[in-house]
């Protein structure tokens, strides 16, 4: 794990400077879409500065079957409260559907038969979560990129969606949808921003269009709020970048993300959604919950979390 560390240190004390001393040598950077937003922020220049030294291949260290650790914590949302995915565990999600849609030519759906059925990666990663706790797991499961290439994504084509089963609190009376059916509020997460303003009711609508999502709303008028996340292209395939389906050669438990969830390595624990129902390829998250491209994100935290 020494690169890491030292990886770190290098990433604290770069930031703009460093990212403006390379940047001569990298003139034909200029083309490349992430970079030519300005480096003003220090999340474009730990960007800059990662996937200059790292290259966009670079993978993430994998460890040994010694290495896995003894028990993996689970964290957030351990047991989604939500009505249409407990009918899906009742059944151990033999109903289950992947959706893949959005700026795709050709979307389809997969179910986890088909999924478990498809080529396979396992990896044995450390998992770094910003509360400040690691875990080593064995993940196996289906190379995000070769569901992306099935696909084939359309050239507006720039971000993957995940969008989760749980629901991590509730929007607003105000702006509640219709639907009569009812879901259980679950407790809003620690840290979580109670006094968070609501995009209007349109946003709210397309997040939740998806086929076979619930969009069931409170018995008091309120829309649940799901966990969501999003990646750009280089990470999407990245070739450690996998939805799984099991842990340490187990199926994968709920409290870790049943059925499905994404292994993002090289990037913190945030980033990794669980429950993972639909993948939608957009050209930009700004109608998506807050806009700043996950739940955590529209929370303040920083949509580009690599490590
Ligand atoms: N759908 C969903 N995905 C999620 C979360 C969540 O609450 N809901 N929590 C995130 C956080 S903060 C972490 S650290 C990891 C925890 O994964 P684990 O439960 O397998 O440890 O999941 C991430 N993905
Ligand atoms: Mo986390």
């Amino acid at each position: 794990m020494s690169r890491i560390p030292s990886r770190r240190t290098l990433l604290a004390g770069a930031s703009a400077t460093a990212a403006a001393t390379l940047l001569g040598a990298c003139d034909r950077l200029g083309n490349v879409e992430w970079f030519r937003r300005t480096l003003k922020t220090g999340e474009d220049a730990n960007m800059f500065v990662q996937r200059l030294l790292l290259t966009e291949r670079s993978l993430a260290p994998e460890y040994t079957a010694a290495d896995i650790s003894p028990w993996f914590k689970p964290n957030g949302t351990e047991d989604p409260p939500d009505k249409a995915y407990k009918a899906l565990a009742r059944r151990k999600f033999a109903d289950y559907h992947l959706e893949i849609g959005g700026l795709v030519e050709a979307p389809f759906s997969l179910s986890l038969a088909e999924l478990r059925a498809l080529p396979s990666r396992t990896q044995i990663t450390r998992h770094d979560c910003v509360e400040g706790w690691s875990c080593i797991g064995q993940w196996t499961g289906v190379p995000l990129a070769n569901l992306l290439t099935r696909a084939r994504l359309k050239p507006a084509a720039r971000y993957i969606v995940f969008h989760c089963a749980d629901t991590m609190e509730q929007a607003s009376p105000l702006e509640g949808g219709d639907d009569p059916e009812t879901t259980e509020p679950e407790a809003a997460p620690t840290g979580a921003n109670p006094n968070m303003t609501r995009r209007p009711a349109g946003a709210e609508d397309r997040r939740d269009s998806g086929k076979g999502e619930d969009t069931a709303s409170g018995d008091d008028g309120t829309a649940p709020i799901r966990f969501y996340e999003s990646i750009d292209l280089v990470d999407a395939f990245h070739p450690q970048t996998i939805l799984a389906y099991a842990l340490n050669g187990e199926t994968l438990p709920i409290a870790n993300g049943a059925p499905l969830r994404l292994r993002l390595e090289r990037n913190l624990g945030y980033k990794q959604a669980k429950y993972v129902m639909r993948i939608e390829v957009v050209a930009s998250f700004a109608d998506i919950g807050q806009g700043k491209g996950g739940y955590w994100e529209d929370q303040g935290y920083a949509w580009y979390a690599g490590i």
